[in-house]
């Protein structure tokens, strides 16, 4: 731990929370000391966005960075491989050493392979990422892996399709007559706005529909909830445009002036009848007949999408389109209190700061997504934006193009189509968030080079050459942009100097630019002057971006509809037509269908379960914090949920340890079996498990074999959905055994006695 040294004075700042992305505002109060600045005190601050006393009462998270600041486990020195990759073992180095080195081998790989040699990967929305895009795009590697495939990318690029530019939704209980929650549980998910608005709102005034196949915290306030089959629910959304359209509920005039597509789409969805959705969702007719007519209400439907309907494999493309259609059905789109459209960023956009222009054709060329996955590739961005760029706006090319998991890993074991033979991964945990642990595991055991930049030594971070210590929120500003599909901005300053020898990510992919011929392109040297720059054009200097913490563009809603003098023709849509495309002309181009139908659901006699995994579940975030005593104790253990039904069907007693199973991998996970209500041959798993206080380094890795639910999925680039590259992380066939001695913990049962040694120096 720090040394304090003599306190020589104190000073309040205002700094944001950065575990989660609201970046919610904070007044730190900084102690200097003769040993440097120490962070002391967090007091949520009631001037910024988005306050609210409730808010931080609900959110378990904010105080414990005090402690995760200076937590034993935290990497803050750089740290090089001594022995074999995974031994555990580390050296202290100078970040010269490590940049300079680390340069040099990238050259040398670049020489003799080409720069795709070198892929980066990245995490979930708690990171700045445009530093690492700009950087490979200056090195000339198309190959970033996001984990947008499963998070974001797939509802940009639906809305991009049908509506021509992402929407932003507008939930306002003051004027929305009804939220739908489709797949998402913001109780467990969401600490702040979101979840505050939906338990405070009156649902006399504005109804609340949830759609999941568990009965979540949320589904336990909404006036009516379903309960579908997973991975059912593109037939639901038929169904209920069906439902609409036979009862005349739709917005005739809206449809008629701002739509395309809706004779073929009628004729398309006659098959969906209430019987025929009640067979294959399991909904009650009735019940879907009720939220047919509550969507169809005079007063604006906001709908919120989730996580249930982002990871449905090659369900999740035509769920999507088949939501968005619904929305402009009731002309619930540009409409305030349901959604409007995003606006384009007025500061530099995120597009820009990336210099996603400075990627070569030739390069581009090089994307491993070619052919693959149909919309997520350069050549099909670029289609895409010929209509959405009309209106100057860009869609933020590298998350939009991420390269594939599974074409990435095969490279690195096959060198097919090329090698590729360096990683650096940022704000990551593969080994454990990403699908098929096995495979990411070998591929990174095959590689020439892996840096990973972190807070800690995650399991990921224990096979790489070298850990570079990454500093954390309050020790470095924030910007949050919304990839640049919105004209929204929040953040705002460190509040205090990292500690260690820890430093922001943007310095890091600075410094190996310069030493790589970049320096001209890496003018701003830090990441405040770099967020300075960002913030010019709107005229806002520093001092006003950190007291108000957000800027935020004028809004026009409704721009479709102004008249274009010039062109005699409305604004319109950003799509080819200029409508909002129902049946989509630019899908049809690329050999897909127009409109949306479902894929079969998964299923193998021999897995008789059905596995969703990764419900969220507070306070932990992704494969993090696992390491914070007091939310361990509250949460020590792993947990898979299940109804009482099935875990009697199965034999299982609740409490005790069992063994899950699914056919893409001979291993097998423990987690501990609980009973929540929740249709019946469903189990929902945990995701994110590793245990810090195990042995680091191989074979054990911090036992991220025990209990990570990824062991058991798969990201096999055939069965993915074809269009976005979504892989399927609900809805895998399974089986749930007991197991023998089952109330001991995996850690007993596989790796008697071992214990965490200090492996850091
Ligand atoms: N089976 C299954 N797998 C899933 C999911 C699921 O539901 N089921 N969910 C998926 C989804 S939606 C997501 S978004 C991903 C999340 O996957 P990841 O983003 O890989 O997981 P996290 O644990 O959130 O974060 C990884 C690491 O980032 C570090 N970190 C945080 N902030 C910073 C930073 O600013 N800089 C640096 N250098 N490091 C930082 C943390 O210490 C942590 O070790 O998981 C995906 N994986
Ligand atoms: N505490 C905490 N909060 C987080 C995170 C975290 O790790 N921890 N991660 C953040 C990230 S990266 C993300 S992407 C968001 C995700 O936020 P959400 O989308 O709200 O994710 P969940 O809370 O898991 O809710 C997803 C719901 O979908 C349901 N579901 C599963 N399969 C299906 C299906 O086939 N059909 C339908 N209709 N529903 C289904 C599940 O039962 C679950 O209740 O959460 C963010 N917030
Ligand atoms: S909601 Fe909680 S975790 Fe998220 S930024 Fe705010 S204080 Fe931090
Ligand atoms: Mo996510």
């Amino acid at each position: 731990m720090r040394d304090r040294g003599a306190l020589l004075s104190t000073r309040t700042i205002k700094s944001n929370c950065h575990y989660c992305g609201y970046l919610c505002g904070f007044i730190a109060t900084v102690e200097d000391t003769e040993d440097g600045e120490r962070l002391r005190e967090l007091k949520p601050d009631p001037s910024r966005y988005p306050y609210d006393e409730r808010t931080a009462n609900g959110c378990q998270r904010w105080r414990v960075n005090l402690s995760e600041i200076d937590a034993p486990t935290r990497v803050n020195y750089p740290l090089r491989r001594l022995g074999e990759r995974g031994s555990g073992q580390w050296e202290r180095v100078s970040w010269d050493e490590a940049l300079d080195d680390i340069a040099a081998r990238l050259s040398a790989l670049a020489q003799e392979h080409g720069a795709q040699t070198l892929a980066s990967a990245i995490g979930g929305p708690h990171a700045t990422y445009w530093p690492l895009h700009r950087f490979m795009n200056l090195f000339g590697s198309p190959n970033n892996m996001g984990i947008g495939q499963i998070c974001w990318n797939m509802r940009v690029w639906m809305e991009s399709v049908v509506f021509g530019w992402p929407i932003e939704e507008d939930i306002n209980p003051e004027v929305t007559g009804a939220v739908f929650l489709w797949g998402t549980n913001p109780a467990e998910s969401d600490n702040s706005v979101l979840w505050r608005t939906l338990r405070t709102m009156d649902k006399e005034k504005t109804a609340l529909v949830v759609i999941d196949p568990r009965t979540t915290r949320t589904a336990r306030i909404a006036t009516l909830h379903l309960a579908p089959h997973p991975g059912t629910d593109c037939t639901l959304a038929l169904a209920l445009i069906r439902e609409i359209i036979a009862t005349k509920r739709y917005r005739e005039d809206f449809v008629r002036d701002w739509t395309s597509g809706f004779d073929a789409l009628k004729a398309h969805v006659e098959p969906y009848t209430l019987a025929h959705a009640e067979q294959v969702t399991g909904v009650p007719a009735a019940a879907i007949a009720e939220a047919a007519r509550i969507f169809s209400q005079t007063a604006p439907t906001a709908l919120h999408p989730g996580r249930g309907l982002d990871q449905l494999g090659r369900n999740s493309a035509p769920t999507h389109h088949a939501i968005c259609i619904l929305r402009a059905l009731t002309g619930d789109i540009e409409r305030l209190g349901a959604a409007v459209l995003g606006g384009r960023s007025s500061f530099i956009s995120e597009y820009e700061l990336e210099m996603s222009a400075a990627l070569s054709v030739k390069q581009r060329a090089l994307g491993l997504n070619k052919g693959y996955s149909v919309l997520q590739s350069y050549e099909n961005y670029e289609r895409a934006q010929l209509a959405i760029g009309r209106f100057g706006r860009n869609l933020p090319l590298r998350y939009l193009t991420s390269a594939h998991p599974d074409l990435v890993w095969h490279a690195m074991l096959t060198g097919q189509p090329y090698p590729v033979r360096a990683l650096i991964c940022m704000a990551t945990n593969p080994l454990i968030t990403y699908a098929d642990t096995q495979l990411v595991h070998e591929a990174l055991l095959s590689l020439d080079l892996l840096v990973v930049l972190d807070y800690h030594l995650t399991p990921t971070a224990q096979l790489a050459d070298y850990v570079l210590p990454a500093a954390g929120a309050f020790e470095r500003p924030l910007i949050q942009m919304q990839g640049g599909v919105a004209d929204v901005c929040y953040g705002g300053a460190a509040a205090v100097k990292p500690y260690y020898e820890r430093r922001e990510d943007y310095s890091f992919f600075r410094e190996l630019g310069c030493r790589l011929g970049q320096g001209k392109h890496w003018q701003q040297v830090s990441l405040k002057e770099a967020i300075e720059h960002t913030l010019a054009p709107v005229g806002m200097s520093w001092q006003e971006w950190t007291d108000t913490g957000m800027f935020t563009g004028p809004r026009f809603v409704g721009s479709h509809a102004y008249w274009d003098e010039t062109n005699g023709v409305h604004w319109g849509f950003g799509t080819p037509s200029g409508r909002i495309e129902l049946a989509s002309t630019l899908l049809e181009e690329l050999g897909c269908p127009a409109l949306p139908a479902p894929a079969p659901v998964s299923s193998d006699p021999a897995y008789p379960l059905t596995l969703l995994t990764g419900a969220r579940k507070q306070p932990f975030w992704g494969s993090s914090l696992l390491d914070v005593e007091e939310f361990r104790r509250r949460h020590p253990d792993p947990t898979v949920q299940m109804s009482a039904h099935t875990l009697a069907q199965a034999g299982l007693i609740a409490g005790s340890w069992v063994e899950l199973r699914t056919p893409h991998s001979a291993a097998s996970v423990r987690l501990k079996a609980e009973v929540a209500d929740m249709l019946d041959g469903i189990v929902s798993a945990e995701y994110g498990w590793w245990f810090p206080e195990e042995a680091a380094g191989e074979p054990g890795l911090s036992g991220a074999w025990l209990s990570n639910i990824n062991v058991l999925t798969s990201c096999a680039i055939a069965d993915c959905e074809p269009l976005v590259g979504t892989w399927l992380y609900n809805g895998i066939p399974c089986k749930v055994n007991p197991v023998a001695n089952s109330a001991e913990s995996p850690a007993e049962a596989l790796a008697p006695g071992t214990s965490c040694e200090g492996v850091l120096p």
